[in-house]
């Protein structure tokens, strides 16, 4: 039996600053061409969708939803609208369900039809008097909230879907909770989960089969990828899509990956994504993500964009030291032991490979790309700068230390003037890497770095 994904899309879901206008057509344009067929509007800071959720969208921004709904819906793309009420929302208050679907009624008008209420990151109590006496507990109350929205959508139309994230929406799911909210949302609502954390690495068959079970439904995964919000603004996402199972269509209904606020960048991973929805059984996570870098930055930049793609590979999928460059500089420092000129030589080759591929990024045809990384690339630069001056401090200690241990007068060399120079120097260039903005080469070089100062004392 062929299993598909019914969703296969995005949620401009982040915190931090929204998407404008303009990235959102261009996103939507993009994730069609990609084969991708949602994307959910619930940005965090978009005071109309959450903290002041009640009130209706002025007149302007109402005509740009109305304009997204439009050019999702002639690309074959369902604009799905979230509203996030759970701040201050009161469940058991018949005015709040009319405010709520007064909300809906106006994009209802401009020709959505996919809805979405999401009850995530609020307090996990009830805090209204009202609602308290009314509901037992909070999935109760939201549960109730939620069936009386869904009632009166599909009055509206036969063709509205509903979809709800749930105020638990990682981990365990054999939680009081999360099974009140299974067995209580009506069949056809769809329910959202990111997976064993905010952001996790994997999202396996058996795992998300129990969440399904859980839930009485196929769940929607929020895939918290390549979302760059919170505690993760320095790293940015644009590795490989790993660590999904093929058969997951067999389990989950479909996702919604978040990307981050930097757009075009996103589209790296989205792009990859996009090539794991459409065919899961077949997907190549390296294939597809030299794909979409192509697609992005044009098959002329493949090799630049690898390395630093490399250089930036901390993230959830993938929390550890970036691959390429730790080989190198294992590879050199394990060379140094034998030969100090060699060992220098090894690492300063990899350095000039980053410097040169920063040098053909930034002169990109994609200057959206290349804004958004700027930051990155700058620090990326900086520490090939690092990089060679070790390697450079390496090769004179290394002269020294043979010449000094020829003529017996070993430990004396270190302090030989040249060597003191280029120490100070090092650790002035170390100190300043402490405040680098971005987590661009891991800790790599920082502690070849940490380690050679300490042999140089
Ligand atoms: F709705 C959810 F499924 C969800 O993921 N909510 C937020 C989301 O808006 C945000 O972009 C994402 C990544 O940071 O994680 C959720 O927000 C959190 C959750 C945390 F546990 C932000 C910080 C946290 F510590």
């Amino acid at each position: 039996m062929v299993h598909n994904f019914a969703w296969k899309g995005i949620v401009e879901g982040f915190y931090g600053k929204p998407w404008t206008h303009k990235q959102r057509l261009d996103m939507i344009s993009f994730i069609s061409e990609v084969g991708m067929n949602a994307y959910m509007y619930a940005p965090k800071d978009d005071p109309y969708h959450r903290e002041n959720w009640r009130n209706p969208y002025p007149s302007r921004k109402l005509e740009s939803l109305r304009e997204l709904a439009s050019h999702a819906k002639s690309h074959g793309i369902s604009f799905v609208f979230a509203v996030s009420p759970g701040m201050s929302v009161r469940y058991s208050d018949k005015r709040d369900i009319d405010a709520f679907m007064q909300k809906l009624k106006a994009l209802y008008g401009a020709g959505v039809r996919d809805f979405a209420i999401l009850y995530d990151d609020i307090p996990n109590a009830l805090s209204n008097e009202a609602d308290r006496e009314k509901f037992p507990n909070l999935a109760s109350a939201q549960v109730c909230f939620a069936n009386s929205v869904w009632e009166r959508l599909k009055k509206w139309s036969g063709d509205n879907t509903l979809m709800v994230c749930p105020t638990q929406y990682n981990g365990d799911y054999n939680t009081e909770y999360v099974l009140g909210i299974g067995a209580g949302l009506h069949q056809d609502i769809d329910i959202m989960w990111t997976g064993p954390d905010v952001c996790s690495r994997e999202l396996t068959y058996e795992y998300t089969q129990a969440v399904t079970a859980a839930l009485m439904r196929p769940v929607v995964y929020w895939d918290n990828y390549p979302v760059n919000d919170a505690g993760m603004r320095g790293e940015l996402h644009i590795g490989p899509y790993t660590g999904r199972d093929r058969r997951l269509p067999e389990v989950c209904r479909g996702f919604f990956l978040n990307p981050m606020n930097q757009a075009e960048a996103s589209k790296i991973a989205l792009g990859a994504a996009a090539s794991y929805l459409r065919n899961p059984e077949g997907y190549d996570p390296q294939a597809a993500w030299e794909a979409a870098a192509v697609r992005v930055l044009g098959e002329d930049a493949l090799e630049a964009i690898t390395t630093f793609a490399d250089a930036c590979a901390i993230s959830p999928l993938h929390p550890e030291d970036p691959p390429m460059l730790k080989e190198a500089v294992d590879r050199a420092v394990e060379r140094a032991t034998e030969n100090f000129q060699e060992g220098a030589g090894i690492l300063s080759a990899y350095m000039l490979k980053m410097k040169a591929s920063a040098e053909l990024l930034r002169t990109n045809p994609n200057t959206k790309f290349v804004e958004e990384a700027r930051p990155w690339l700058e620090e990326y630069v900086r520490w090939t700068d690092i990089g060679m001056h070790i390697a450079e401090t390496v090769e004179k200690s290394g002269a020294y230390l043979v010449s000094s241990a020829s003529s017996g007068r070993r430990g004396f060399s270190l302090h030989a003037l040249p060597i003191v120079s280029a120490r100070r120097k090092l650790s002035r260039m170390m100190s300043d890497a402490v405040n680098f903005k971005t987590r661009v080469c891991g800790d790599v070089l920082l502690q070849l770095g940490r380690d050679l100062l300490r042999q140089l004392q």
